[in-house]
């Protein structure tokens, strides 16, 4: 029962390991022959929702686009691999409904101590300091899923252990 496309849909806070992951996932699934692609902040929030903020109606409509552009390239025939936090239960079960069974959550998981001490971007740091506003994590929630289809915990596994448990999931789902 495999299939040569879905979406797999990453979710977790700013800092988690979503885009090195799925930028890793999508390099190692290309070498092995896979059609795959991934959507993330740099390609969707300069582009498609370019005019959304983070609101959470915002953040709402920001996961409804990326969940409709995905089941497209499912369609297609390509694996989506996304990389956006969506912080909000509602939204990440709308894309459920809106893609059906192509649809794989996985919760890469750290919590905020960990992404903060990472803090990449320095983003933590002004959010402690008021500067950005509705921060997920720090001034907005994070509603962690309850029934991911995988959980990886970035704050034991290594960069490269988490990779070998997403590939094992994808080789053992999707045929090229
Ligand atoms: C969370 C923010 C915010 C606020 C800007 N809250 O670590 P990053 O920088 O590169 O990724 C984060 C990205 C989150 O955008 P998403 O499209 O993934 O969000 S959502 O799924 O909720 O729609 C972060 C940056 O944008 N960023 N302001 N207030 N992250």
């Amino acid at each position: 029962n495999h299939h040569k496309s879905g979406v797999i849909w990453l979710t977790g806070l700013s800092g988690a390991g979503k885009t090195t992951l799925a930028l890793a996932l999508e390099h190692e699934l290309h070498r092995r022959g896979y059609q795959v692609y991934v959507l993330d902040g740099d390609n969707i929030r300069h582009g498609l929702s370019a005019d959304l903020g983070f609101s959470p109606d915002d953040r709402a409509e920001n996961i409804r686009r990326v969940g409709e552009v995905s089941k497209l390239f499912a369609q297609a025939g390509t694996i989506v691999v996304t990389a956006f936090i969506s912080p909000y239960r509602a939204d990440r079960d709308h894309v459920r409904e809106i893609a059906g069974d192509l649809f794989h959550e996985i919760h890469v998981k750290a919590d905020v101590a960990t992404c903060e001490s990472r803090d990449p971007k320095g983003l933590y740091k002004k959010a402690r300091a008021g500067q950005i506003k509705d921060f997920t994590g720090i001034s907005a929630p994070y509603e962690e899923p309850e029934a991911a289809e995988l959980v990886i915990d970035t704050s034991t596994q290594s960069i490269d252990q988490s990779i070998a448990l997403l590939l094992d999931y994808v080789g053992a789902r999707f045929t090229i």
